[in-house]
């Protein structure tokens, strides 16, 4: 089934295993609904049809999400349900009310510029049956449900430099659309999200806490961190200097959250909106570096398949360029391939530091799964401090093709 989720069969698969001999925190277990519990869930939202079946999603380290296929009179419908992780985002309204805002704002400027398939170019949110965003059950816990989007796929890994082209252009559009987005400032739903500094400092703190021992077991990712340590202060140093401005930006623009369409590969919709809010514009390429330019997967066991392509570098830098580049300031174009670097790096930080206490952050589905994840962080920073020059060529070549 080509869909924007890859999906497990079945509704307990998600859990995960504890490791030997180690405590092992609640939060990494999923809990796993089933289709009853769901069932009753979706009922608070208005719903077209009856439940006939749903199935949780495997991908994304934060949320726990579902696809549940409804029917009325045999005609299928799918929706999307998903439990907010409300140990990440402390709150979920505020997540909820930007989601709408930003949603909105997009429709209204489709709708203006006569595009086609709406529905299909930003996500619907299906509000409960007291019209609010979000639904909050007898546990506590928040759930929201979106339109499925049908015809679509995600990738983890990107196959191909016209599939970076397009995960360059659909969020490059996303970022140029919400710079019209008027109004108060967007709630911050993680403050710091991408404050590499603040994430450094945590890594620290859990390296001297080193509550699991297990430093012993990331000598070399503890060191490579240490030498890097310079590269966190740029961007905030330039914002600081106001050589960068803060924008509206998406801040996990990992290639997964970019659905393509099945048919002509093209980007139709951005999607896991959990972190729009007022960042920097370069937060977002760079962590399109991260996703899109390695043939591998973020969790990769063999480093030496593990680099940063030239050919889907530039387009990336296309893709994304073509959109923004207009739009974006000298100072911003100044760190472009930078930005390349420093994504990497901070969230191979965030790992390792997770890694380090315990895996509290992000699911995990095997030991040791947050070392792996930040040895690939690393492998790939390595990559691009090697190849940064030729990257910022790129950049320049780019942007003197747009005059
Ligand atoms: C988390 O859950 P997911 O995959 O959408 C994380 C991102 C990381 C990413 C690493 C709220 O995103 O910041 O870059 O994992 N989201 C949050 O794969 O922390
Ligand atoms: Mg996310």
């Amino acid at each position: 089934m080509e869909e924007q989720y890859s999906s497990s069969k079945n509704l307990k698969e998600n859990q995960s295993n504890g490791e030997k001999d180690q405590p092992f925190p609640p939060q990494s277990r999923m809990t796993g609904y089933s289709e009853a519990q769901l069932q009753s869930i979706s009922k608070q939202f208005q719903i077209y049809g009856e439940i006939l079946r749903a199935e949780a999603c495997k991908i994304g380290h934060i949320n726990e999400t579902y696809i549940a296929t409804y029917g009325q009179g045999g005609i299928p419908v799918r929706y999307v349900h998903q439990k907010i992780n409300k140990n990440v985002f402390k709150k979920p309204d505020e997540v909820m009310g930007n989601m709408m805002r930003v949603t909105n704002h997009i429709r209204e400027h489709l709708e203006k510029e006569s595009e086609s398939e709406v529905t299909r170019k930003v996500i619907t949110i299906i509000p409960t049956r007291d019209g609010q965003p979000f639904y909050r059950d007898p546990n506590g816990d928040f759930w929201r449900t979106f339109l499925f989007v049908e015809n679509v796929k995600s990738y983890e890994a990107v196959e191909s430099p016209g599939q970076a082209v397009e995960a360059g252009r659909g969020f490059g559009k996303f970022q140029k659309c919400l710079t019209g987005l008027e109004g108060d400032r967007l709630f911050e739903t993680i403050p710091y999200f991408h404050h590499s500094r603040k994430r450094f400092e945590a890594f620290k703190r859990a390296l001297e806490e080193d509550r699991y021992n297990r430093a012993s077991q990331a000598k070399k990712e503890i060191d490579f961190a240490i030498k890097n340590e310079p590269i966190v202060d740029v961007l905030l140093n330039a914002f600081e200097a106001g050589e960068i401005p803060e924008r509206i930006t998406h801040n996990d623009t990992k290639f997964n959250n970019v659905l393509l369409d099945v048919n002509s590969g093209k980007a139709m919709c951005v999607v896991d909106l959990d972190t729009v809010m007022p960042g920097l514009a370069l937060y977002d390429f760079g962590d399109m570096v991260r996703t899109t330019t390695s043939p591998t997967l973020e969790d990769e066991k063999d480093l030496s398949r593990v680099n940063m392509r030239m050919e889907m570098f530039e387009g990336l830098a296309k893709g994304y360029l073509g959109e923004t580049g207009k739009v974006m300031t000298p100072g911003e174009i100044k760190y472009v391939a930078f930005s390349g670097k420093l994504m990497p790096l901070t969230i191979g930080l965030r790992f390792l530091t997770d890694f380090l206490s315990g895996d509290f952050y992000f699911r995990v589905h095997r030991p040791g799964h947050n070392l792996d994840r930040c040895r690939t962080q690393f492998k790939l920073v390595q990559s691009v401090i090697e190849q940064e020059d030729a990257m910022e060529s790129v950049v320049q070549s780019i942007m003197k093709q747009l005059d």
